[in-house]
């Protein structure tokens, strides 16, 4: 194994241990001789940051010496996970700090298990640019992360007795945060609310709330490079100008109080995860972050002396989702209010600035501000947003004279009561490129989101299929399976350079490899195992074939349909004769996701699945043939642990309504296979790896309207007489009561079954079946798994960002190589 960075670090295991102790005693002020797994954890997390800090600052100076061009990837979320053993990972350096960490009398793995899980994220959107940041760092492309460093990540989930959500907030700054610096002098001021002067020159704003945003920064270690990138997360602090006007009245404690009021911008993590909640509060975290970010930008490319009319050829500003789409405003209004700029000069050089990545078609989740509160709340912004529209419309009319329903659809401004700011159309007025995230899905954002817009500008869309980074979904969570891949290659290159596992396809055949991947399997396949046995005192055989379906409860995901296709095979289990029973294969069933607290039939299939595991799990007649499981609070680090434990995932939203996915992504590159429908990049996946090695049912997309439509009036009714058992039981409330019953059975009648769970469902348990029987053949499944991970270079996120970077940013990859 060689990696680059061992070069510059002192890599012998007595130095790391020296630092480590010294961090022990100096930095955690406690004696070296009595310190626990918590100290060890800190104190090894402080002497690998020491490391990474020179790399880091190397890297910062290289750049600004060779004045490369920079994207700025602006998310609300960054759901980065635990840092510590992928650091090591990225460095190289894990068997060193083993061994120092085993001197002092511990484990690293135990060690690393210290670690709290950042959850500042929801879902697939904040997951995906965790993975961008390190596939950044690792193709040395100039870039730094920009977001909120939230108090309160995701909340934690627990299940109550009963068998219902119970949400717990997520302080996961308790034991401090090794891995970032608070920058007490980068900070900027942050206005909201106030009013609009105009002094002769230019618009002015004043007045209104002031809040001071500071930053915190956590380097992003590339793999195999000396290059280390910067995270910089905002955090809301009281602007340092006196209240004069509450002291002069004397009254201290609304002065205080008003003070108080603004840590609460960076204080929680939103977590709706594809429902637009449209409070107050979230455009205020959306202006925080955005604006602090682009005064940063714009100052560090006012260090040169040049004009700002040229901040696209050094600056690329990616918008991941709406969320920072008032960004474009801001820049606008710093061009022109701060820097004199007109609005032709101010408004080319924006639009070369921004581009945008859409990640969902549901109506339900586009964002839309009232007019009322941007003008309370930005009343600048609501003005440069009036004026935007007004020109952007004005072209429209001029091609279009007489088309007002054209002008309609392509307005920002949604004519109703009240007025409302579509911000995905904002976004895409004020970028050079619009992207999705698979190719149906971009497919679908030309042809339902934005057809007009594509009519007029086909090049401004694009697809960027998304990925995953191999170094964590594989190298580090699959140490076992790495291994394996690693011997056969030769090499560990394919960490990063994933093309390189095609080279395992010419061994698929050999006996010796089929037997090392399933051996890798059981390995994981028994951690979970005892993961179970631990959590719910339930013994499962790791013969036994591992189902998993995990990810954050919604309607379009369909876990309602996997649950349900659980209670039919529970039925079909009691009615087996013991020879039937010989032949049926067993199944650990294991679901898991978060569903926002707010989102009620999400918290139904909840308490569901769970009526359902007590059920099953405690029914004598089933034994192992059938066990099922929720886990409690999935998060990356339950991801790590349990998708290299799949023999199959599931993924089967709705045609046209899953964006992309990524864990399916992860799951196939960990030795399963996938059950799933033709949406977001299952239909990829299934190009490159082969329709063999996968389980596809189901409608196609474009089947889907006209079957909704034959469902809600009365052309089609589902005749599955195992469907209708396992109705018939809820409606007996067998699993759950009516509560959680009839919400969920009413929610399945024709007229009312959006997501058509009853009209795909014979197609889904006719796929089940074809699992089972392939399952019964372990040699063939062996050699799909193998097959499949051979081919699936195209999903590694480094393929993802070179995209990006060739596409829409325009980037130089800079690797930056230390002299000593
Ligand atoms: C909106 C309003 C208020 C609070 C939160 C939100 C919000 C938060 C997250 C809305 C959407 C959010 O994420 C959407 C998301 O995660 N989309 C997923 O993006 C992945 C990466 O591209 C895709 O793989 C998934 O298919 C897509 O669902």
């Amino acid at each position: 194994i060689h990696n680059i960075m061992t070069q510059y670090l002192p890599r012998d295991v007595d130095s790391i241990l020296k630092q480590i102790v010294n961090h022990v005693e100096y930095t955690l002020a406690r004696t070296k001789y009595n310190f626990d797994e918590q100290h060890a954890y800190q104190a090894t997390a402080y002497s690998v940051r020491d490391r990474l800090i020179e790399s880091w600052n190397d890297t910062q100076q290289y750049f600004t010496e060779k004045d490369v061009k920079r994207v700025y990837y602006l998310s609300m979320e960054f759901l980065m996970g635990r840092y510590l053993n992928n650091a090591l990972l990225n460095l190289g350096i894990e068997s060193q700090y083993q061994g120092a960490l085993k001197k002092l009398g511990f484990d690293l793995d135990e060690v690393e298990h210290q670690e709290r899980d950042p959850g500042l994220g929801n879902g697939g959107l904040g997951r995906l640019a965790a993975c961008f940041m390190d596939s950044l760092a690792t193709i040395n492309y100039p870039a730094w992360g920009y977001g909120i460093r939230y108090k309160y990540g995701m909340f934690e989930q627990r299940i109550s007795k009963e068998g219902y959500q119970i949400e717990i907030p997520d302080y996961w700054l308790t034991a401090g945060n090794p891995w970032e610096i608070e920058r007490l002098d980068v900070k900027y001021p942050v206005r909201f609310y106030g009013e609009i002067k105009h002094n002769g020159k230019h618009y002015e704003w004043q007045g209104g709330e002031v809040v001071t945003a500071i930053a915190y920064d956590s380097p992003i270690p590339g793999y195999d490079t000396y290059n280390t990138l910067n995270l910089r997360l905002w955090s809301a602090t009281p602007a340092s100008e006196f209240d004069l006007d509450s002291f002069s009245r004397g009254d201290y404690y609304s002065a205080v109080a008003s003070k108080e009021a603004a840590e609460k911008i960076s204080s929680v993590l939103y977590p709706n995860d594809a429902t637009e909640a449209g409070k107050e509060l979230r455009l205020k975290q959306q202006h925080f972050f955005v604006s602090a970010t682009l005064q940063d930008v714009v100052r560090r490319f006012k260090k040169k002396d040049r004009p700002l009319t040229e901040l696209h050829t050094k600056v690329a500003i990616q918008l991941n989702d709406t969320h920072p789409t008032i960004g474009i405003a801001e820049l606008m209004r710093i061009f022109m209010d701060h820097e004199s700029m007109g609005w032709s000069a101010a408004w080319a050089t924006t639009t070369k600035v921004f581009s945008y990545t859409n990640h969902t078609v549901l109506p339900e989740a586009l964002e839309r501000w009232s007019v009322d509160l941007v003008e309370k709340l930005l009343p600048r912004h609501m003005q440069i947003i009036y004026e935007i529209n007004r020109r952007h419309l004005e072209e429209v009319v001029k091609k279009y004279p007489g088309d007002g329903d054209k002008l309609m659809r392509m307005s920002i401004i949604e004519e109703g009561f009240p007025k409302m700011v579509r911000m995905a159309v904002l976004a895409v007025v004020g970028s050079h490129h619009v992207n999705g995230v698979a190719a149906i899905h971009s497919g679908l954002v030309k042809s339902r989101l934005f057809p007009d817009f594509y009519k007029e500008q086909p090049d401004k869309f694009l697809n960027m299929t998304n990925g995953v980074t191999p170094r964590r979904w594989m190298q580090s969570a699959n140490p076992a399976l790495s291994e394996v891949i690693s011997r056969w290659l030769e090499t560990d290159e394919w960490v990063s350079n994933y093309e390189l596992c095609r080279g395992l396809e010419q061994f698929v055949d050999s006996a010796d490899m089929q037997r090392e991947f399933r051996e890798a399997k059981r390995t994981n396949k028994k951690r979970v195992a005892e993961r179970i046995k631990k959590e719910f005192g339930v013994e499962v055989s790791t013969d036994a074939m591992f189902d998993i379906q995990v990810k954050r409860i919604h309607e379009y995901k369909r876990q309602l349909m996997n649950v349900l296709s659980i209670i039919c095979r529970y039925n079909a289990i009691k009615r087996m004769t013991p020879a039937e029973k010989e032949e049926c294969v067993p199944r650990v069933c294991i679901i898991g996701g978060k569903a926002a607290a707010g989102y009620v039939i999400a918290k139904h299939i909840i308490r569901l699945i769970n009526g359902v595991s007590k059920v099953v799990n405690n029914d004598k007649d089933v034994g192992d043939l059938l066990k099922v499981f929720f886990m409690t609070n999935y998060n990356v680090t339950l991801a790590e642990d349990i998708i290299p434990a799949n023999d199959i995932s599931q993924h089967i939203s709705t045609a046209g309504m899953e964006a992309s996915g990524t864990s399916n992504m992860k799951f196939v590159m960990n030795g399963g296979l996938i059950i799933g429908t033709m949406d977001g990049a299952n239909i990829e996946i299934r190009e490159e790896i082969g329709n063999d090695n996968m389980f596809i049912f189901g409608l196609l997309e474009e089947e889907i309207d006209r079957a909704r439509n034959e469902l809600k009036y009365g052309g089609y009714q589902h005749t599955d007489s195992r469907l209708q058992e396992a109705m018939k039981q809820i409606e007996a409330n067998k699993y759950c009561g009516k509560d959680v019953s009839e919400p969920l059975l009413k929610n399945l009648q024709p007229y009312n079954d959006y997501y058509l769970v009853t009209r795909d469902f014979s197609s889904y348990m006719d796929a089940q079946a074809r699992v089972d029987e392939e399952y019964k053949n372990q040699t063939s499944w062996v050699k799909k798994t193998i097959t499949s991970v051979a081919r699936m270079g195209k999903f590694s996120s480094d393929r993802t960002i070179r995209e990006y970077g060739e596409q829409i940013w325009n980037l130089e990859a800079t690797p930056f190589v230390p002299s000593s």
